[in-house]
């Protein structure tokens, strides 16, 4: 991870920078999916949590402008001060209609995307993909994830049902060899309280971080997917 060359843009303090974008449509769980993360990062990875989740909401508490936290990986020492190696941020866009412009600014300079679809809003997620196509030229120019939250509710349509969003937004052609993952950001959520009925001596370790072993599925899925798609973009431009 040394030869970081200058593909990567650089923040403030000549950090090599990735921007990862949540997008899809309003009430997808787009918030939801940071707030997870962010947590579980600090509560494993504190170190790697750089700064706070920043919330642009309207009186609704829905998401304005964006959402944004900025992660690290790795240490270096500069000028007698430990900085990390790589930083990525994670945003999320603001997903109603009204915002489009505020969303047209946010994946200005994206280097990756989750794309995150709700199985109960078809026509909403053929919308927000189709206007993805519209800012992008082409959503295949980066890498990206696809994610359908909301695997906790009943009576969904088929996976191949909801991905049809992406075919009618003109992103592929075939769903065969789409790596899709299943989330429920409100089941993962609610696994994390079920922890805290665990006694505490079992579930951190001495330093106080919640140990691994602990994760339960639903939740490192989520992981997963976030750590899989910032290597992705990491290594495309390292290449
Ligand atoms: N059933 C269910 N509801 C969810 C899930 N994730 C988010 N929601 C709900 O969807 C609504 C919108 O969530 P939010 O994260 O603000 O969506 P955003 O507009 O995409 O940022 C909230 O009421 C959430 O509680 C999920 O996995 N399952
Ligand atoms: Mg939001």
């Amino acid at each position: 991870m040394q030869d970081t060359s200058n593909k990567f843009k650089k923040d403030s303090e000549r950090v090599p920078t990735v921007k990862l974008v949540v997008v899809g449509p309003g009430e997808a769980g787009k918030t939801s999916l940071l707030k997870i993360y962010s947590l579980l990062m600090r509560i494993t990875k504190p170190e790697n949590v750089l700064s706070k989740t920043t919330k642009i909401a309207n009186p609704f508490e829905e998401t304005a402008m964006f959402d944004q936290t900025v992660f690290g990986l790795g240490t270096k020492v500069r000028d007698e001060r430990e900085i990390p190696v790589i930083k990525y941020a994670l945003y999320t866009v603001a997903g109603q209609r009204r915002y489009r412009d505020a969303r047209k600014i946010v994946l200005n300079g994206a280097d990756g995307l989750i794309l995150l679809l709700d199985p109960t809003n078809p026509s909403g997620n053929v919308e927000s993909l189709r206007e993805l196509q519209q800012f992008l030229g082409d959503v295949n120019n980066l890498p990206f994830a696809i994610a359908i939250n909301k695997c906790d509710l009943p009576d969904l349509p088929s996976q191949n049902e909801t991905l049809q969003a992406l075919v009618k937004a003109g992103i592929t052609d075939s769903l065969n060899d789409l790596n899709v993952h299943n989330i429920s950001t409100l089941n993962a959520r609610n696994a994390l309280l079920g922890l805290l009925n665990i006694d505490p001596s079992d579930l951190f370790t001495e330093d106080g971080l919640l140990k691994t072993e602990h994760f339960p599925e639903v939740v490192s899925d989520i992981i997963s997917m976030v750590n899989g798609l910032t290597k992705e973009v990491i290594e495309s431009k390292l290449r």
